[in-house]
C-alpha cells in the first residue's frame, strides 16, 4: 500500500514537471533590462540567451526587451515579482527596497578593485542575497558587472569633496546612495534611469554617477562636461528569474539557467572590464574632460561618508558585513 502511494506520489510529481516544462517550452520567454544590446551588459544578456538555448537543445527561447522596453529597473523588477516579465537584470541597489541587506552593495568605497568585488560578488554574501529574492516570488540566478560608479556633471571637475557640494544629483532610488550625496552636501535627486539623460539635457540636474559603460552607451557626453574617477561605489547586476516560472521548471531545467548565468558571468566580466579602457579615451575624444582624484583626497571623502556605512550597517546585518569583510 506505502509503495502503491508512493508510487502514485511519483507519477503525479512526474505528470507534473512534465506538463510544466512543456509550458516553457511552448513560449518565448521575456527577459528585460534598462541598458543598451551594444553595452557589455546587454552582450552578457545575449550569451546568457545563447547559453540557455544551446544546453536546451533549442527548447527555451528568451527574447531580450534592452533599453527600458519594459519599464523603469523598479517596474521591471515588480513585473518579474508577478511573473508578468520572466527574467530582469537589474543593478542592485533598487532591491534594497524590497530586501534592505542588497545594501552592503552601496556601502560608498567598499571595494578597491574587481577582484575584491568579485570575491564577495561570488562568495557567500553574493550567494545569501540571492537566496533572499526567493521570499519576495523573485529567484536570484548569479550577479554580472555593472561595475564602478563615477560621477560626471556639467559645472566642474570633482578633485575635492567640496566639489560635489551644492551639485544637483541623480541617484539611484536607494537610500544608502541618497544620503551618501546629502553626506556629501550636493542635492540628491532619486530618479528612475530613463528619465535621466531629459532631466541632464534640460538643466533640471547638474549630475549623475554611473559607471564608464553606461556613461558611454547613454552618450552622456553630449549633455556632461566633466568625468570625474571617484570609483565611489561598485554596481553588481542581478539576472533573477520570476519565481512563478521558476516554479514550474524542472530541476535539470533550473539548473540550465543557473550554469548559463554562470557561464555568462565570466564572459560579460571580461568584455567590461575590457571596453573600459577604451571607453575612456573614446569619451575624451567625445570632448569630456576627465580627472582623476588623488588618493588624499579619496580618503577624505572616504571618511565623510563612514557614518552613512555605520547608520545601514545594522539593518544589513553584523554577519553579512564581518563575511564581506573577511572576502575582501
Ligand atoms: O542598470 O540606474 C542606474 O544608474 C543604473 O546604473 C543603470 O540604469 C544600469
Amino acid at each position: 500500500l506505502v509503495s502503491g502511494r508512493l508510487c502514485a506520489a511519483l507519477v503525479a510529481s512526474l505528470f507534473v514537471s512534465t506538463a510544466a516544462s512543456a509550458q516553457v517550452q511552448d513560449r518565448t520567454l521575456k527577459f528585460g533590462y534598462s541598458t543598451f544590446e551594444a553595452h557589455p551588459l546587454g552582450q552578457g544578456a545575449n550569451k546568457f540567451v545563447e547559453l540557455v538555448g544551446q544546453k536546451s537543445g533549442g527548447k527555451i527561447k528568451m527574447k531580450v526587451y534592452p533599453a527600458t522596453q519594459l519599464g523603469s529597473e523598479t517596474q521591471t523588477i515588480s513585473a518579474t515579482q508577478g511573473g508578468v516579465q520572466d527574467i530582469v537584470g537589474t543593478s542592485t541597489a533598487p532591491l534594497v527596497g524590497l530586501v534592505k541587506e542588497y545594501a552592503i552593495f552601496d556601502f560608498p568605497f567598499l571595494f578597491s578593485n574587481e577582484k575584491e568585488a568579485d570575491a564577495v560578488v561570488d562568495g557567500p554574501v553574493g550567494q545569501t542575497l540571492l537566496a533572499k529574492l526567493s521570499d519576495k516570488n523573485l529567484v536570484g540566478l548569479c550577479f554580472f558587472e555593472n561595475g564602478f560608479r563615477h560621477v560626471t556633471n556639467s559645472k566642474r571637475p570633482i578633485t575635492t569633496a567640496a566639489d560635489v557640494e551644492g551639485l544637483k544629483i541623480r541617484t539611484m532610488q536607494n537610500p544608502v546612495y541618497i544620503d551618501a550625496f546629502k553626506t556629501l552636501g550636493a542635492n540628491a535627486v532619486p530618479m528612475p534611469w530613463p528619465e535621466v539623460y531629459t532631466a541632464l539635457e534640460s538643466g533640471a540636474i547638474d549630475a549623475q554617477e554611473n559607471p564608464y559603460g553606461i556613461i558611454y552607451v547613454n552618450k552622456l557626453n553630449e549633455v556632461q562636461k566633466y568625468v570625474s574617477v571617484t570609483k565611489h561605489a561598485y554596481s553588481p547586476w542581478a539576472m533573477i528569474m520570476s519565481k512563478k516560472l521558476w516554479d514550474k521548471l524542472s530541476p535539470e531545467e533550473q539548473k540550465i539557467f543557473v550554469d548559463s548565468c554562470n557561464e555568462a558571468k565570466t564572459y560579460q566580466r571580461q568584455v567590461s572590464r575590457a571596453e573600459d579602457a577604451k571607453i575612456i579615451s573614446e569619451l575624451k575624444a567625445k570632448g569630456m574632460a576627465i580627472n582623476e582624484l588623488s588618493p588624499e583626497e579619496t580618503a577624505k571623502i572616504k571618511a565623510k561618508l563612514q557614518p552613512v556605512i555605520d547608520k545601514y550597517a545594522p539593518s544589513v546585518g553584523e554577519e553579512l558585513v564581518r563575511q564581506a569583510q573577511t572576502s575582501i
